[in-house]
């Protein structure tokens, strides 16, 4: 078994304890909320549902690499954000969390498609050689259309002890952000735009897509399982854009400033690809502003709830003190 966890490297203190450090943005992370040890053991739950995830995929082959992306590490966010969601919602976590594992499988699914040659052709992610460089291109599709397939399994056969109906709102959240409206239609965009000079509106439009959907899907879905009012669910939207703009800006200005090495994927990616980014736009220092606004902005959504909300104001400080 697997069990990938990484407490110690992960800038984990400041993300919970710095209240001090983003004055002004938003109801602080309470202090005494120990973030570290909350993201280790909801990291630990994770990996093993993921590890116990698949089930009899045959052939084997397609099992093997199912599994070498699923249980390659990451930092495992998506589904801490929807198990924390449906807590904050007064859900139990246990029931969140094979949406919760579905989400990291349409997550893996996405990494597996965008390495691909025909998309970023990239060799190394997660720290390790691509799915397609190790079982091949045909195999690499095949396992991200089986981990898809298989999220939304998960969700409507292998989530006991949710109401149909809540399991039917997470089937929609889950179709409208993996499919054109969501990742697929911001995917396109952004290849479109390769060395294309863009504007900020369509910078941003991209990144909600790509990334801004599924993120938004994991705290809606969460708080969808617990039976939400829609007050929360609006409250969570707002949450998520904020949150998922900012973790794309993070990304943008790590690409050229941290190494390949730490960051387990090839640095500097996106200056090859002549793709346009938030530091290509806006200089590093006004991108870094930029997403330190975007979560203040997160966070002051939260605000009614923010006696319960810390796993989520922390998680939002994390996504802009991360460094990988
Ligand atoms: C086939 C339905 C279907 C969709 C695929 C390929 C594709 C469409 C979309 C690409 C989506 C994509 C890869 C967006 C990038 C999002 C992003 C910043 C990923 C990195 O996330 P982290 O840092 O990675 O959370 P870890 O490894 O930590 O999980």
């Amino acid at each position: 078994m697997a069990v990938a966890v990484s407490p110690t490297s992960d800038n984990t203190s400041s993300a919970g304890g710095d209240n001090a450090s983003h004055p002004g943005d938003g109801p602080p992370s309470p202090a005494g909320f120990d973030f570290g040890g909350y993201l280790d053991a909801a990291r630990l739950q994770v990996e093993l549902a993921l590890d116990g995830s698949l089930g009899p995929e045959r052939p084997e082959s397609l099992r093997e690499s199912m599994r070498y992306s699923l249980l390659a590490g990451g930092k495992r966010l998506r589904p801490i954000l929807c198990l924390a969601a449906c807590e904050l919602a007064g859900g139990d976590r246990s029931l969140a969390m094979p949406t919760a594992v579905a989400l990291e499988m349409v997550h893996t699914m996405s990494l597996i498609h965008d390495d691909l040659p025909a998309m970023d052709n990239d060799d190394l992610r997660r720290g390790r050689p691509t799915n397609h460089k190790v079982y091949g291109e045909a195999n690499a599709i095949l396992a991200g259309d089986a981990l898809l397939t298989r999220a939304f399994e998960m969700v409507a056969l292998r989530s006991p002890g949710v109401p149909a109906e809540r399991l039917l709102l997470v089937v929609g959240e889950l179709s409208l952000a993996s499919g054109a409206p969501g990742l697929v239609g911001g995917q396109v965009v952004d290849l479109e735009c390769e060395a294309k000079q863009v504007d900020l509106e369509t910078l941003e439009y991209i990144h909600l897509h790509k990334t801004g959907a599924l993120l938004r899907a994991c705290v809606v879905c969460g708080a969808l399982i617990a039976g939400a009012s829609d007050e929360l669910l609006a409250a969570l939207r707002t949450y998520a854009r904020g949150i998922g703009l900012a973790f794309q800006i993070i990304d943008d200005i790590l690409d050229v400033t941290a190494s390949s090495e730490v960051l387990g994927k090839t640095a500097g990616k996106d200056l090859t690809a002549d793709k346009s980014t938030y530091p290509k736009l806006l200089g590093l220092e006004e991108s870094r502003l930029r997403a330190d606004a975007l979560v203040a902005e997160a966070k002051a959504a939260l605000a009614p709830w923010s006696g319960q909300a810390s796993p989520l104001l922390a998680l939002a400080d994390y996504i802009t003190s991360r460094d990988r």
